[in-house]
């Protein structure tokens, strides 16, 4: 299978985020990506090679302009400011506040965002819109014939809405592929999501929608990260009720609670008739992950690669978290070796 990279990724490093009470490194590091890269190659997966660069407007189909441009400029508008640190924000419109867009530069990036998770650096834009295209071209590669093929994003995407960006991430790499495929004429899109945390940013796009179905399989947001969206009775709204079906799991869930919840997202892919799956594909299910409840082992992302494999359909990975770096390249490749039944 072809990978898709660009060394980019390392424009963006961010310097911390809170966890629980304390200023930590950011788990999201560059050395992750580094990682699965060596493994991709150590394993002779594939060839990997550089992403084409399809423009903005791809990213526009997701995205708004406005938040583009927000985006964009952000880092030069706080140097102007004299800047120091990343720029983060700390103020939110949540209830009792107004959902408006002031002047100042981290009002406006409180409005833009719904976390502190998503640090914006010197790079980090140019490591985004690297992203992208690495996910665009991987998705190219399907829509010219190739049965699979790996997209290794860096920064991740799924948290990302339209407008909003929180959680690491900053465009969403998934629904931006997603919706190439069908401006280029499929009809049916699946992306199953597989990462440990829900994918709130995916959802939130695709929520009315038929023509993209996204299926999550992700800790309890009663009890973890987002919290505020990826309960099970979310089945999408209006033309897209019936399209959305989220599998919250217990904390220290294993592959036998996660694998029979993956049999009924594959079982939902069959029967909604998808052309295509685009895997949102997240190792921090790890039972060493430093930030998540899940256990599942290193020989599990092979049965996990197998299962997606046996929907018979033209896939697309994109990466998306993962933070117990050692492990990192070993899970993430054996899910691509399980589906090519190495
Ligand atoms: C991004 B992806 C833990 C704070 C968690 C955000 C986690 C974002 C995960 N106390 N902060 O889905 O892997
Ligand atoms: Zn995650």
């Amino acid at each position: 299978m072809l990978t898709y990279y660009s060394d980019d990724h390392h424009l963006h490093h961010g310097k911390c985020e809170l966890i629980d009470g304390q200023l930590m490194p950011c788990f999201e590091k560059p050395q992750r990506a580094d990682h699965i890269l060596a493994r991709v190659n150590n394993r002779q997966l594939g060839e990997v090679r550089a992403p084409r660069d399809f423009g903005l407007a791809p990213i526009e189909r997701i995205h708004s302009k406005a938040y583009l441009e927000f985006f964009k400029s952000a880092w030069a508008r706080w140097q102007e400011q004299g800047g120091k640190g990343d720029l983060l924000p700390f103020t939110w419109p949540a209830r009792t506040l107004r959902r408006m867009i002031p002047n100042d530069l981290h009002g406006q990036l409180g409005y833009y965002s719904f976390d502190g998770g998503a640090p914006i650096t010197a790079g980090t834009w140019q490591a985004a819109y690297s992203a992208a295209q690495v996910a665009l071209s991987a998705q190219q590669e399907i829509a010219n014939g190739a049965h699979s093929a790996f997209a290794l994003c860096r920064p991740p995407g799924h948290h990302a809405a339209g407008d909003v960006m929180g959680g690491y991430c900053y465009l969403n790499n998934a629904a931006i592929a997603a919706q190439a495929f069908l401006d280029q004429g499929r009809k049916k899109v699946a992306i199953l999501d597989v990462d440990y945390h829900h994918g709130n940013g995916t959802q939130d796009i695709f929520y009315q929608r038929s023509d993209v179905l996204f299926a999550s399989i992700h800790g309890d947001p009663a009890e973890e990260f987002p919290f505020f969206l990826g309960y099970a009775d979310e089945l999408g709204e209006g033309a897209g009720e019936g399209y959305n079906f989220n599998y919250p799991l217990p904390m220290g869930s294993s592959w036998e609670a996660w694998s029979a919840a993956l049999e009924q997202a594959c079982q939902r892919i069959a029967e909604y008739g998808a052309e295509v799956v685009v895997v949102s594909l997240g190792v921090d299910t790890y039972m060493e992950d430093p930030i998540s409840q899940f256990k599942l082992d290193s020989p599990d992302y092979l049965a996990m690669g197998r299962r997606i494999a046996a929907l018979g359909l033209p896939t697309l990975f994109i990466m998306e978290g993962g933070y117990a770096v050692e492990a990192i390249g070993v899970n993430a490749v054996n899910v691509l070796e399980g589906f090519e039944g190495a």
